[in-house]
Formats: structure tokens, C-alpha cells, sequence
């Protein structure tokens, strides 16, 4: 991997920690709606010693892999689209799920999720895909991954509301284990596993 995209990956890592979970790590807060001054920002980082450019600010923002972050329409703010765990409004667009959506999780949580449902644990809310890769990626994350589908068409007709953030994933704040379809779920096998 070239220097750039290391050191560049090491600071969309801070980004992600600084604008979802830990403004005061770049001594900085956010408003109300999660978003971030530019230029306090910058400034803040160089202070955390993670020393950013606007440049390489933008080029992070561009390049990455999940568009997990936004500049505001005048560039002067920046936030995480998704994945918060301080409180933030994110005026998030209401939309009506696909019929089956999936959640990544490992197998160790399985047993609490019957019990409980799925539940947003320290995000703002539960993190779903559209694609089963997604939620494989994501459950292995955590350990020996197992995707669960759900029944989102259910859910939307009793009433639970879905949000689509920006870079596409799906939000919901809670999926009780009824709209879990149990005989369908998937334990990827790694490549080259048996
Ligand atoms: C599990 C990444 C026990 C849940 C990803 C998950 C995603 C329970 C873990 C985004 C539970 C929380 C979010 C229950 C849920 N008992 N465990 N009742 N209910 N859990 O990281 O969904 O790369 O907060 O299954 O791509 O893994 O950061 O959530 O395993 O979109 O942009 O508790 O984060 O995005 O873990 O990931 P997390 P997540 P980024």
C-alpha cells in the first residue's frame, strides 16, 4: 500500500472517531445536526497531531470507500453520514425499505439478539444493507459472522420506519426477533474454508 493511502487511511479513521463519536478528541464540537466548522477542525487535528490539509481533507472525503462523510453544499462543514453514537439530528430521509434488508452480526451476539432483538447498542440506531455482502463485511467485523434477513416489508406494514443515509445504508431503530427470518439465516464460509 502507498505511504498516501496508509496515512490517509489512518486519519478517516480519526475523521470517524472525531465526527461520529469523539468531537473533544480534536477539540472540537459539533452542532446540533452533527456537523463540524472546516476550519476548527483542521486546526483541531493538527493540535491531536493527526495534521490534515484541506486537501487531504477532500481527498479522503472523495475517495472514500463508503462515502461515510459530506461537506455542506458552501464546503465550509463537514459530518459522518451514519454510524454516530453522539446524539445528532440528521434529518435523515424516510424511505420504504426493500423487502428484505440484512444485519451482520456474529454468531456470540446471537443468543442476546433472540432474546432482545436487534438493538442499536451505542449507535443512534441499527445499521442494515441491502446487499448481503455488505452485512457479511460487517459481521465479521465482530468475530465468526452470521447474516440475518429481515423482514422489512413486515415491518414497514406494521408500522416501523426506515431511514436511507446518504451513503446508502439502511436505518431502523430497533428489529424485534419476530421480523428476523430464522430459517433463512446465512453463515458465510471464508474463502477457502470448507
Ligand atoms: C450487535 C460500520 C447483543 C450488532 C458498518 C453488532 C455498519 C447485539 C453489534 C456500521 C444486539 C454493534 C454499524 C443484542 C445488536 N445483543 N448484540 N440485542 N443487538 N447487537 O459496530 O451494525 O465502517 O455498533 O449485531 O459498516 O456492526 O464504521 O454496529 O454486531 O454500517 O462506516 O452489536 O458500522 O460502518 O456493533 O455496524 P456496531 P454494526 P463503518
Amino acid at each position: 500500500m502507498s505511504q498516501r493511502k496508509q496515512s490517509d487511511e489512518s486519519l478517516g479513521r480519526f475523521l470517524s472517531l472525531v465526527l461520529r463519536h469523539q468531537p473533544q478528541a480534536a477539540y472540537i464540537t459539533l452542532d446540533r445536526h452533527g456537523w463540524a466548522d472546516v476550519e476548527e477542525l483542521l486546526r483541531g487535528c493538527v493540535r491531536a497531531g493527526k495534521a490534515i490539509d484541506r486537501e487531504t481533507l477532500e481527498r479522503i472525503v472523495r475517495e472514500n470507500s463508503k462515502q461515510r462523510y459530506s461537506f455542506s453544499p458552501d464546503g465550509k462543514k463537514i459530518r459522518a453520514n451514519q454510524g454516530h453514537s453522539v446524539p445528532v439530528e440528521l434529518d435523515l430521509r424516510e424511505a420504504d425499505p426493500p423487502p428484505r434488508l440484512y444485519h451482520g452480526t456474529a454468531t456470540r451476539f446471537l443468543e442476546s439478539i433472540r432474546r432482545e432483538g436487534i438493538t442499536r447498542q451505542s449507535r443512534q440506531q441499527v445499521h442494515l444493507s441491502a446487499a448481503v455482502e455488505t452485512a457479511v463485511t460487517v459481521g465479521a467485523r465482530h468475530g465468526s459472522p452470521v447474516v440475518l434477513p429481515i423482514d422489512a416489508a413486515a415491518m414497514a406494514g406494521d408500522g416501523y420506519t426506515f431511514w436511507l443515509s446518504e451513503n446508502g445504508v439502511w436505518l431502523c431503530r430497533e428489529v424485534p426477533w419476530r421480523y428476523v427470518l430464522e430459517e433463512e439465516l446465512i453463515y458465510p464460509t471464508a474463502p477457502g474454508e470448507k
